[in-house]
C-alpha cells in the first residue's frame, strides 16, 4: 500500500515538475519568484526519493522474505516429491499383491468348484443318512415310548427311593443328633469320670487324714477317761471321805445315783458304796449289779467274801459287809429284773439278813416278799452261801455252785441263780440253769439268762426319814 502511495507520489512530483518547469519557462520571464519555488520542490522531491527509498527497502526486505518462502517451498515440493516417489513404489507392490491375490482367489475358486462337488455327493450321501435317520427315527420313537414308560417307572422308583432318602435323611439325623447327644454324653461322663478321680483322690486323703485324726481322738479319748475316771475316783474319795463318818447307807445321801463312802460297823475301813433313787425311791445301797457280762462272777469263797468288780460296773459288795451292814438294822432287799427285750420286773422282802462267816454267811432271814415277779428265793432262806470251792449247799451230791455255775444260798439247788453265767442270749440248750434266771411261770424260767439284775438293800426306816 505504502509503495502504490510512493509510485503515486512520483507521479505527482513527474507532473508538477513539467508544470514546474513550464511555469519556469514563464517565470523566466519573472527569474526572481521562479527560483523560490524550484527549491521548494526540490525539498519536496528529496522528501519523496527518502520515502521512495524507504519504500525500497521494505520491498527488499519482503522479497528476501519471498525468496526463503519459496525456498521453504521448493524444500516441501522436493520432499512431497519423494514421498510421491514412495508411494509410487508402495502402490507398486500393492498392485503385486493385489496380483497374487488374484491368483489365489482363482485357484481358491478351483478348490471352491471342487468343494461344490464333493459337497454334492456329500449332499446325496446326506439325503440317503436321512433316509436312515427317518428309520431310525422311527424306532427312536417306539424306543422314546419305552423309554417313557420306563422313565415312568423310574420315576416311581425314584419316589420311592426319595421318600426312603427322607426317611435316610431323617434317620441320619437322628443319628447325627444321637452322635452328638452321645458325644456331649460322653463328655459329660469323662468330666464326672475326672471329678470323681479328683474326689477318690481326695477322699483317699481326706481318710487317712481322718484315720490319724481317729487314732489321735481315740488316744486322748483313752486319756480323758483315764483323766475322768481319775477326778470321778477323787470327788467320790473327797466326797466319801466327807461324810463317810455320819453314813452308814445311802439314806444318808437321799436321791442320790453315785458313789459314796460309808462306814459300817464292824468294818474295818470306810468303802464305796454305789447309791440307787431310780428304781424304789430313795436311799438304796447297791449290794450286787449285773448289766453287761464284764466281770466274771464264777469266783471263790474268799473273793465273795471280801467283795469283787468295780462299783459304778459290774460287781458284788462282799459278804462280810453285807453280814454287818445287816446284823444290828433290819433291812429291805429289792431285786430288780430285766431281760433282753427290755421286760423288767421287780421282787421286794422287808427283812433282808445275812449270817456271819461263822454261819457260812447264811440266808437268815427275806421276810414278807411283793413284787411284779414271783419268790424264787423261797428255796434259799436259812440257807448257807456256796461257792464252787466251799459247798454248803442242801445237795448231797453235788455242788450247785458248780452246777450253776454261780455262787448263792444254794438249796438243791432253788429257783434263783443271779450270780451265774452271763449269757447274752437264751441258754435253754448248751447253758440251761447255769445263767442268770429267777424262775417264774409269768415271766422267764432258768433256761433264760437275764440281761441285767439289781439287788439293793436299804434300812426299814419309816418314809419321813426317806
Ligand atoms: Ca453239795
Amino acid at each position: 500500500m505504502r509503495s502504490e502511495i510512493c509510485v503515486i507520489a512520483i507521479f505527482a512530483l513527474l507532473v508538477v515538475g513539467s508544470s514546474g518547469r513550464s511555469r519556469a519557462r514563464a517565470e523566466t520571464v519573472q527569474p526572481s519568484s521562479s527560483l523560490g519555488k524550484c527549491e521548494v520542490i526540490r525539498d519536496k522531491l528529496a522528501k519523496y526519493q527518502s520515502v521512495c527509498k524507504k519504500i525500497i527497502q521494505d520491498r527488499r526486505r519482503h522479497i528476501q522474505i519471498y525468496d526463503n518462502l519459496a525456498r521453504n517451498l521448493q524444500f516441501n515440493n522436493t520432499h512431497l516429491q519423494s514421498t510421491i516417489i514412495e508411494h509410487a513404489a508402495t502402490i507398486i507392490s500393492r498392485n503385486d499383491l493385489l496380483v497374487n491375490c488374484e491368483r489365489e482367489a482363482k485357484e481358491r475358486e478351483k478348490k471352491l468348484c471342487s468343494l461344490g462337488i464333493a459337497l454334492n455327493s456329500t449332499l446325496i450321501q446326506l439325503r440317503e443318512s436321512n433316509e436312515t435317520v427317518a428309520a431310525l427315527s422311527s424306532q427312536n420313537a417306539l424306543l422314546e415310548s419305552e423309554l417313557s414308560e420306563k422313565k415312568a417307572e423310574i420315576d416311581k422308583q425314584n419316589e420311592t427311593i426319595d421318600a426312603l432318602s427322607t426317611l435316610v435323611g431323617n434317620q441320619n439325623s437322628s443319628v447325627l443328633e444321637l452322635k452328638q447327644a452321645n458325644m456331649l454324653q460322653l463328655k459329660e461322663l469323662a468330666d464326672h469320670q475326672n471329678t470323681i478321680n479328683m474326689l477318690q483322690a481326695e477322699l483317699v486323703r481326706s481318710n487317712a487324714a481322718v484315720e490319724a485324726l481317729g487314732k489321735q481322738n481315740d488316744e486322748l479319748r483313752a486319756q480323758l477317761s483315764a483323766s475322768n475316771a481319775s477326778i470321778k475316783h477323787l470327788n467320790e474319795l473327797v466326797e466319801g471321805y466327807g461324810s463317810c463318818c455320819q453314813a452308814s447307807s445311802c439314806v444318808a445321801f437321799g436321791a442320790s445315783n453315785t458313789v459314796h463312802m460309808i462306814q459300817v460297823s464292824g468294818v474295818p475301813d470306810p468303802f464305796q458304796v454305789l447309791c440307787n433313787s431310780q428304781l424304789a425311791g430313795n436311799g438304796w445301797t447297791v449290794i450286787q449289779r449285773r448289766i453287761n457280762g464284764e466281770v466274771d462272777f464264777y469266783r471263790s469263797w474268799d473273793e465273795y467274801k471280801r467283795g469283787f468288780g468295780n462299783v459304778t460296773g459290774e460287781f458284788f459288795i462282799g459278804l462280810e459287809r453285807l453280814h454287818h451292814m445287816t446284823k444290828d438294822t433290819p433291812q429291805q432287799l429289792y431285786v430288780w429284773l430285766e431281760d433282753f427285750s427290755n421286760n423288767t420286773r421287780y421282787a421286794s422282802f422287808d427283812d433282808f439278813k445275812i449270817g456271819s462267816e461263822q454261819e457260812a454267811y447264811a440266808l437268815l432271814s427275806l421276810g414278807k416278799h411283793q413284787g411284779t415277779v414271783g419268790d424264787a428265793m423261797r428255796m434259799n432262806r436259812g440257807q448257807k452261801f456256796t461257792t464252787f470251792d466251799q459247798d454248803n449247799d442242801a445237795d448231797e451230791v453235788n455242788n450247785c455252785a458248780e452246777l450253776r455255775h454261780g455262787a448263792w444260798w444254794y438249796d438243791h439247788c432253788g429257783y434263783s441263780n443271779l450270780n451265774g453265767f452271763y449269757a447274752e442270749a437264751d441258754l435253754e440248750y448248751d447253758y440251761a440253769d447255769k445263767g442268770i434266771f429267777w424262775a417264774d411261770d409269768d415271766f422267764h424260767e432258768s433256761d433264760y439268762s437275764l440281761k441285767s439284775v439289781i439287788m439293793m438293800i436299804r434300812p426299814k426306816v419309816s418314809k419321813e426319814t426317806l
